[in-house]
């Protein structure tokens, strides 16, 4: 199924600025009738074939995206992914409440069992920790008859947030450096990401896979990662597996350890979003004021004057990686740019051709493919949070492009998972959540007000 706009879409012309979509009603409702069709009970599946289970920041998106028509379905979302931390506060980044599926890696390859207080079943890696902020924002855009309820669901999860950004920043940054790190493509988000190639390369892979790729059943091959990746990938799953999920030993001997910009931009946001709700609930906010100076201190170490963009790190070799791509911009999303930075981000975007905004790999970069997955496709939740960013900054000119661009493509093409740039193209998986999730929130969001950058 696919948003069907109101009238036919005219061609896509490169070169030329599509306009929004002009029946923002009917997107709304075949947004939340793609939600609703992927809704199992106790959680939304991110596609409706490809990815049966729960993920982490997909539910949280999803949840924003129910929250304004289905505001306890939205709670119940949270529900389901927070009953899936660990002790360690860790929130995994798939939750198998149904056991096993065609999806690969299954439950057992993760060997955690023994590791869930209540021995569901879940991946032993973590995702970017959107949840805060999508809170904050279920909070304050409910109507004021709503809020009890919804303050009443922030006092019910904060812990929970708490001690899984304690987990960020303790268990993933023992050395208290400010850059939490990553120990897997899979907790970016954006797992083959260019600017993981070199750090990955290193990582000594399988000789053969230990599964048929199955999501190569419901994808096309092309838009997927390659078999390659996944040797990697199921290499590195392995290690931590024969190290127990123990996270000291998991960080001490990662054959990939990346200090990304996104997944630290995601969390210092996300820490700001906290903060906030912890003055709400009258909770003591001295930890993440810390963690968020420390962070604050850190970040400049990633700009990558190469590139002029915020690149990510190899931490076992203290190199900068090339191909930031997006997350050479995520500085905007967690307000850590200074105003110099950011302007120079949007004179790029302003002056960059006239093709649907953002590519995740700029498409002159090497290793740019405009259909395969992280790889150069335009994302909706990239343009969601790129939008937010460059509104805060006051470039509210290229906030609604990438906005107007996001929602031209959901509403001419459907909710997939990635886009084209050249030519819209849709790809990866069809009925895709969180597009549909945040084309509620980007046609909601309009002239709300955006949180505003520091000067
Ligand atoms: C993708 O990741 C999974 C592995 O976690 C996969 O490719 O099988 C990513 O796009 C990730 O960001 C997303 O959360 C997940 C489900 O949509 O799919």
């Amino acid at each position: 199924m696919s948003a069907a706009p109101a009238r036919p879409p005219a061609p896509h012309a490169p070169g030329a600025h599509d306009p929004a979509p002009l029946d923002p009603d009917a997107l709304a409702t075949a947004a939340r009738a793609q939600l609703a069709r992927n809704d199992v009970g106790t959680f939304v599946k991110p596609a409706e074939r490809q990815y049966p289970h729960q993920w982490n920041w997909d539910a949280a998106l999803v949840a924003l995206g129910l929250s304004a028509h289905a505001p306890e379905r939205a709670r119940d979302e949270v529900r389901t992914l927070l009953r899936g931390a660990w002790s360690s506060g860790m929130v995994p980044h798939i939750l198998y409440p149904h056991g096993a599926s065609d999806y690969r890696p299954d439950p057992d390859a993760w060997r955690t069992a023994g590791r869930h207080p209540h021995g569901l079943p879940t991946s032993g890696l973590s995702q970017p920790p959107v949840l805060a902020t999508c809170l904050r924002r279920m909070h304050d855009r409910a109507p004021d008859e709503q809020r009890p309820a919804w303050r009443a669901f922030l006092r019910e999860t904060y812990p929970a947030v708490l001690a899984w950004h304690r987990w960020w920043h303790e268990a993933r940054d023992p050395d208290r450096t400010g850059l939490a790190c990553l120990v897997h493509p899979w907790e970016s988000g954006s797992d083959d990401a260019p600017r993981f190639d070199a750090a990955l390369a290193a990582v000594p892979p399988l000789a053969t896979l230990p599964f048929a790729r199955a999501d190569r059943t419901h994808v096309a091959a092309a838009e997927r990662p390659s078999d390659d990746d996944y040797a990697r990938y199921l290499a590195l799953v392995a290690r931590y597996a024969d190290l127990g999920w123990d996270d000291a030993a998991v960080v001490a001997h990662a054959p990939f350890r990346v200090e990304d910009p996104f997944l630290i931009a995601v969390l210092h946001r996300a820490d700001a979003d906290l903060a906030a709700i912890a003055d709400l609930l009258g909770e003591p906010r001295d930890a993440i004021d810390g963690w968020r100076a420390a962070t604050t201190a850190a970040y400049p170490q990633l700009w990558d004057p190469t590139q002029g963009r915020y690149a990510a790190r190899d931490a076992r070799t203290g190199r900068p990686l090339p191909h930031a791509g997006f997350a050479g911009l995520a500085a905007l999303w967690g307000r850590l740019a200074p105003t110099s930075v950011a302007d120079a981000f949007a004179d790029d975007l302003r002056a960059a051709d006239g093709r649907y905004r953002h590519p995740t790999v700029d498409p002159d970069a090497a290793p740019f493919q405009p259909r395969r997955y992280w790889r150069g496709p335009v994302w909706i939740v990239v343009n969601w949070m790129l939008a937010d960013g460059f509104a805060a900054y006051g470039h509210d000119d290229v906030a609604t492009r990438l906005r107007d661009d996001a929602l031209a493509l959901v509403a001419r093409r459907g909710f997939f998972e990635h886009y084209d740039p050249g030519d819209g193209t849709p790809g990866g998986a069809a009925g895709f959540s969180w597009s549909a999730a945040l084309t509620l929130d980007l046609l909601r969001s309009d002239g709300a007000p955006t949180p505003r950058a520091e000067a």
